[in-house]
């Protein structure tokens, strides 16, 4: 309850014009994205928009203080790593259609190396990843085997883990 409490308040500070004190009539407030994105927490990780584009209800980033307070449970150290996977998963899966295909492992390499590689290096990743993890062979990720992949390589989801 407190850590609730504690996140309402940096929830509410972002934007304290939009957000009222009082919730018990569940005001229909959003705290737009670009509030979001430049929280300490986030405005650093390459995944930022990402990240709020999944947690938000309507899907563009912009955050109910229910969508803020479901990102920064599943972010936190101490959520399970299984859950972890779960989000990050939707996270990569850059044009939502449950699966990591070739153009979405290339946009997650790209932001993970923050554009350090070159094309050629991040097709010869791109393959290595999917010879390694795509267990049915269709040449794309599903949930089941990206989660074989982060046994194998847990620092896939080494940039969901954010202090708060
Ligand atoms: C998100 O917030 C921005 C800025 O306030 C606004 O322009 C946009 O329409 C909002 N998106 C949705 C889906 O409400
Ligand atoms: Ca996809
Ligand atoms: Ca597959």
């Amino acid at each position: 309850r407190k850590e609730i409490l504690r996140l309402f308040h940096r929830y509410r500070d972002l934007a304290p014009h939009l957000v009222p004190l009082d919730y018990t009539d569940q005001p229909d407030v959003r705290v737009p994205y670009e509030f979001i994105g430049s929280m300490p927490e986030l405005k650093d990780n390459p995944f930022k928009q990402r990240i709020a584009e999944v947690f938000s209800e309507d899907g563009e980033g912009n955050m109910t203080l229910d969508d803020f307070l479901d990102m920064f449970s599943v972010l936190s150290e101490m959520a399970p790593r299984d859950l972890k996977a779960y989000y990050a998963f939707k996270i990569y899966d850059f044009n939502d259609d449950d699966f990591i295909c070739k153009s979405d492992l290339e946009k997650t390499l790209n932001k993970l190396t923050r554009n350090e590689l070159s094309k050629a290096e991040v097709d010869l990743v791109c393959k290595k990843v999917l010879n390694e993890a795509d267990m049915d062979n269709n040449g794309r990720l599903s949930l089941e085997d990206f989660q074989n992949m982060i046994a194998k390589a847990p620092e896939f989801l080494s940039t969901f883990h954010i202090r708060i």
